[in-house]
């Protein structure tokens, strides 16, 4: 027997129920739909044919219910990779760790998480309102770097990046980590795109934005713009993608992004319909969850 986690490590509610997602082990589904808004969970649920769990605390809103006979749940995990940290590591908590004993199971529960989120694209030629599946996820902050994750990074992509930005004098020193394989042909077809999606800290000067604030790298759009590597190049800018890639593989876990592209960095262009661009992708989503070999 392992040494049994302490209350301060893992933390549980009165009620026995994980600490931000206020969720019991019972009330995920083994494929988790993620996404950042949480007002988009009930756009995702609306579909169910029957929704068993709705909870919330915070940011963090879960229905868990059935379609098309498949138990799924969703969960909003809020803006950005700390927020990443905490839904990804509680979601494996509630899989993977014995609550009454806090003990870590010998049998490992492998998750699905498909985010389902916005993006803003790089390249004039990827048109607002279409679809993006991400590749490889390639991290600008800071997360992975506090674990041990040399083994699961895609290092040659990592040092041809890193060798053509020459960052390193601002302190960024993005991680490449890929996409589930498997996880990812779930969702291909000829109406998304494959790309390699930047995830970054900040929504303004991290993503080469500026109102009143100008970026210290000013053409930080167009650099990762020109970056290639084989057939894939730097496609579109968001906020979760890379952490998730990288926290969900740390655990044995797999990962996809498909992302509704909002913005088109390149032309300045913004959706005039991004509801409808992300209704229609989280149709996408569950038709394909259904027709797949996903349980
Ligand atoms: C910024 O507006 C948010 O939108 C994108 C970014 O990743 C960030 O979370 O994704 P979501 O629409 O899924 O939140």
């Amino acid at each position: 027997m392992g040494s049994s986690l302490g209350s301060s490590e893992l933390i549980l509610n009165p009620d026995g129920s994980i600490y931000h997602l206020n969720l019991l082990p019972d009330d995920i589904a083994t494929t988790i739909i993620t996404v950042g808004d949480p007002e988009r969970v009930r756009e995702v649920s609306k579909y169910f044919d029957s929704i068993e769990i709705k909870k919330s605390k915070r940011e963090f809103v879960t229905h868990t219910g059935y379609y098309s006979g498949k138990r799924i749940s969703v969960v909003s995990t809020g803006i950005g990779t700390d927020n990443i940290d905490i839904v990804f590591n509680e979601l494996d908590a509630l899989a993977n760790i014995d609550f009454q004993s806090r003990q870590i199971n010998t049998k490992k529960k492998q998750l699905n998480f498909i985010r389902v989120g916005t993006s803003g694209s790089l390249q004039s030629d990827i048109p607002v309102d279409s679809f993006l599946i991400s590749a490889a996820g390639i991290g600008f902050d800071n997360l992975l770097h506090f674990y041990d994750c040399g083994h699961i990074k895609n290092k040659e992509m990592e040092q041809a990046l890193a060798a053509y930005l020459n960052w390193g004098k601002y302190n960024i020193h993005p991680y490449v980590v890929d996409f589930n394989k498997e996880l990812g042909d779930v969702f291909v077809s000829n109406r998304i795109r494959l790309g390699v999606t930047g995830t970054n800290s900040g929504f303004y000067a991290p993503q080469g934005r500026s109102l009143r604030l100008a970026p210290v790298i000013r053409d930080f759009n167009e650099k990762l713009a020109g970056f290639s590597y084989g057939d894939l190049r730097i496609t579109n800018l968001e906020m979760e993608t890379a952490a998730i890639y990288g926290i969900a593989k740390l655990h044995g876990h797999r990962a996809v992004s498909l992302n509704a592209i909002l913005a088109n960095r390149a032309t300045g262009e913004f959706s005039k319909q991004g509801h409808k661009a992300i209704d229609e992708l989280i149709q996408y989503t569950l038709e394909h969850i259904a027709e797949s070999h996903l349980v």
